[in-house]
C-alpha cells in the first residue's frame, strides 16, 4: 500500500491532481469514485463531507481543494523541487491563489450564465470577466513559467485552469494562454496523467455501455 491514497474520477478536477502525482513522482493509490454512489456514501464524506472529488489521504491527514493539494504535496515532497524558492514565493502564492479564487469564480459563474453587473462587480473578488481573464493573460505573456524561468507546483494548477479553459471555450484562447499550455503540455508528467485517466475513462466507458 502506497502512503498517499487518491480519490478521483477521471473526468474531474482530479486530473490536475493526477498530473501533480505524476510530477512528484512518489507512487499513490488510487480510488475511481462514482459521481452517482460512491462519492455520495457516508464512507467517502468522512474523509470529504463535500462529496467532491479530488481529495487526498497522506500520513493520516485528508486534503481537498486541487489547489491546495498541489502546495501540500510539493511541500510534502521537496525532493521533486516544484515548491517556490524564496524569490519566487511572491507570484507562486499571487497567481495560484488568483487562479483558485478570482479566475475559477469568474469561469464557473459565466458558464453558469452569471456576470455580475458593472457596480456589482466591486462586491466580487475577480471584478469582472475580462479583468480577471486578461490580467493573467498579461503575467503570463511576460513569463515562461508563473514564476519566471522555471516550472513549478503553481504551474500545475494555473496551467490546468488555463489548458481546461481555452480547451472547452470557458476561456478565450488568447495567445500567451495557448504559448503557455502548449510548454506544460509537453512535460512527460503531463502526459502520463492524460494517459492514466484516459485509460480509467474508456474502463468507465467500456462498463456502462
Ligand atoms: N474546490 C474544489 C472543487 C471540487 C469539485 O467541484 N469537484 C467536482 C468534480 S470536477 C465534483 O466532485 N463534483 C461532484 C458533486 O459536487 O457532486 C477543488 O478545487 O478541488
Amino acid at each position: 500500500m502506497a502512503d498517499i491514497k487518491f480519490y478521483t474520477n477521471p473526468m474531474s478536477r482530479g486530473q490536475i491532481v493526477r498530473w501533480m502525482l505524476e510530477e512528484v513522482g512518489q507512487s499513490y493509490d488510487t480510488e475511481v469514485l462514482d459521481y452517482a454512489s460512491s462519492m455520495k456514501s457516508e464512507a467517502y464524506a468522512k474523509i470529504n463531507p463535500m462529496m467532491k472529488v479530488p481529495a487526498i489521504v497522506h500520513r493520516g491527514k485528508v486534503v481537498t481543494e486541487c489547489a491546495g493539494i498541489i502546495a501540500y504535496l510539493a511541500d510534502a515532497f521537496p525532493e521533486a523541487d516544484l515548491a517556490p524558492r524564496d524569490d519566487e514565493k511572491a507570484d507562486y502564492y499571487r497567481w495560484l491563489f488568483f487562479a483558485a479564487g478570482p479566475i475559477e469564480q469568474a469561469v464557473t459563474n459565466k458558464s453558469a450564465g452569471f456576470e455580475p453587473t458593472a457596480e456589482k462587480g466591486r462586491m466580487f473578488g475577480y471584478g469582472n470577466f475580462d479583468l480577471a481573464v486578461n490580467t493573467l493573460a498579461d503575467h503570463l505573456a511576460a513569463h515562461t513559467y508563473v514564476c519566471g524561468d522555471r516550472f513549478t507546483a503553481a504551474d500545475v494548477y494555473v496551467g490546468s485552469q488555463v489548458m481546461w479553459g481555452t480547451q472547452f471555450a470557458t476561456l478565450p484562447a488568447l495567445q500567451p494562454f495557448l504559448d503557455y499550455g502548449a510548454r506544460l503540455s509537453s512535460r512527460d508528467a503531463y502526459q502520463r496523467g492524460k494517459q492514466i485517466d484516459g485509460k480509467l475513462i474508456a474502463e468507465l466507458q467500456a462498463a456502462a455501455s
